[in-house]
């Protein structure tokens, strides 16, 4: 989902998403001056929409204009403060280049689009502190209340070389004061950005609000990793006398390359916020281009926004679940179905009657046949060339020519570890497209599902044109990437289904949707209205 399109766009890692007054606001990194990001000309793009799907591009939101952000706006968030006035919290490059943390008001909480925001000569409301090293300190978090009603927020910080997750609080949203303890630290990652700390309800999918604590709550600490370029997330218990966060899998330690992956391809700097309209978190994840700068400036633009997705807590109190948000059904158009389909070793059935270009899949495959992981089984049937000994890889091939020379797999193959059944789910992008200046490389992760007690598998993919989301386990597992396929430009694609395991499985169930386009050019007064 492309937002601000009317002056090209930039590394658009998302700011302060927010619900306020009956809309959605989402503001984003954004370059008025060109198609790239430019460190030092950074603003807040400022989209709003009633539905999450439709979306009104205003004028940017703050712009580098101040001593304490003249240098780049760079990321942040929104908090609505008691009696509803929305405030930022961001990141600004000051006039030595060096970031510190700045607020912004909105100037009227009263317009529904809010288009004005003020910047307190107070600012920065705090300096870089002297423990920081290498100019390292930014992103501050949405600020939450606390039981002392002192508001928190947590802003990340390379500190004496430790990647760190900083707490400050306050009581007027101006003064802040840094705890002495970090929330997190880690001297094996230096470099974290863009935190994200939210409550989520221990039992059901209802959001909360940022400020809820104490029974059936636990809170999530989302991290993105600059080195790895992925986000990573822990669930835990919060302590808000202490500002202290208890990982529920204390096991897999500080490193937080360790922790739960969010998305395990090209998303990053996920940022959530609490939709009281419909009472669910809902998080947004910016994935950068991956094809060459000269096709960015050639489109005029760079930088998308998965679709934004619905996040609660899994039953096993451990990972989090992701899925479109359900307006997202809105633009479903021509529908093909299948129902009980079987796809044989190495078969590849195609997926007709649908313009694959922008569609929307869910297959669920099951009944496997628990013998076909024995490994020693399969190696004495298929010979030792079978090296691998599991189910699969079977899935999708989504955006392909004609001629298959470029194609992009989303499968699954399931093996067998230390007697443990193992789903694993990839994104293949190193055939999906002839363009040579494009990354193509292949993304993964395991799957956390039982599956001998499901004993089925499920995937749902989102293609919109160089987009490909997909969910896996239903939303245990992310992978969001990119593709640049030529052949998309002058013919359509084709989607499959395939199997290149060693047993025939069992689609029980396949449903496609042909998608309509969202409006991202919707009239300001048509938003007003609503
Ligand atoms: N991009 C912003 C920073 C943030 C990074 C600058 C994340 O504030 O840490 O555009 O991609």
């Amino acid at each position: 989902m492309k937002f601000g399109l009317s002056h090209g766009r930039s590394d658009a890692n998302q700011q302060g998403p927010l619900y306020h007054n009956g809309l959605y606001h989402f503001f984003f990194q954004y370059n008025p001056h060109g198609p790239l990001w430019d460190t030092g000309k950074l603003s807040w793009g400022h989209s709003v929409s009633g539905d999450l799907v439709n979306w009104a591009f205003l004028d940017t939101a703050i712009d580098p204009t101040d001593p304490f952000d003249v240098n780049g706006c760079w990321s942040g968030s929104a908090t609505v403060l008691p009696g509803g006035r929305p405030a930022f919290l961001y990141t600004g490059r000051d006039a030595d280049e060096v970031q510190v943390q700045n607020v912004s008001f909105a100037k009227n909480p009263h317009d529904p689009l809010l288009r004005e925001w003020e910047k307190p000569s107070c600012n920065p409301i705090i300096p870089i502190p002297a423990d920081v090293t290498n100019n390292n300190f930014r992103d501050p978090s949405t600020a939450w209340l606390g039981w002392d009603w002192l508001w928190r927020m947590v802003v990340t910080a390379e500190v004496d070389g430790a990647g760190s997750a900083l707490v400050y609080r306050s009581a007027d949203f101006l003064r802040w004061e840094r705890n002495s303890a970090p929330m997190h630290s880690s001297a094996v990652v230096p470099v974290l950005e863009c935190p994200d700390f939210f409550p989520v309800a221990e039992h059901g999918s209802d959001g909360l609000d940022t400020s809820a604590n104490g029974a059936g709550v636990r809170h999530v600490l989302k991290l993105s990793e600059f080195a790895t370029h992925q986000d990573f997330y822990m669930v835990g218990r919060y302590d808000d006398e202490e500002d202290t966060f208890s990982p529920e899998e204390r096991d897999r330690g500080d490193n937080c390359r360790r922790w739960r992956c969010l998305d395990y391809g090209q998303a990053y700097a996920a940022k959530s916020f609490f939709d009281a309209r419909r009472n669910r978190r809902v998080q947004w994840l910016w994935v950068n281009e991956y094809d060459s700068k000269a096709d960015d400036v050639a489109k005029g633009w760079a930088g998308v926004q998965a679709f934004p997705r619905k996040v609660w807590l899994d039953g096993d109190g451990k990972q989090l679940l992701q899925w479109p948000v359900e307006e997202i059904e809105t633009l479903r158009t021509k529908r093909v179905g299948l129902q009980g389909t079987e796809v044989k070793a190495g078969g590849l059935h195609e997926i007709v009657g649908i313009a694959s270009f922008h569609v929307y899949v869910e297959v669920e495959a099951e009944s496997f046949d628990p013998d076909w992981l024995d490994p020693h089984k399969l190696c004495k049937e298929k010979g030792a060339a079978f090296a691998q000994g599991g189910v699969g890889p079977f899935g999708l091939i989504v955006m392909a020519s004609g001629d298959l020379q470029e194609q992009t797999a989303v499968f699954f193959s399931v093996f067998k570890h230390h007697g443990k059944y193992k789903v694993f789910m990839c994104t293949d992008l190193t055939r999906s497209s002839t363009k040579a200046d494009v990354y193509k490389d292949a993304y993964g992760g395991f799957v956390d599902v039982d599956i001998e007690k499901d004993n089925s598998i499920s995937l749902r993919t989102l293609i919109d044109h160089s987009m490909i989301e997909s969910f896996g386990g239903g939303g245990r597992a992310c992978i969001t990437t990119r593709v640049y396929p030529e052949h998309a430009a002058t013919s359509s694609s084709h989607l499959y289904m395939f199997n290149n395991g060693s047993g025939t499985v069992n689609v029980s169930k396949l449903e496609a949707w042909e998608m309509a386009t969202a409006n991202v050019n919707v009239a300001d007064a048509d938003l007003v209205a609503l």
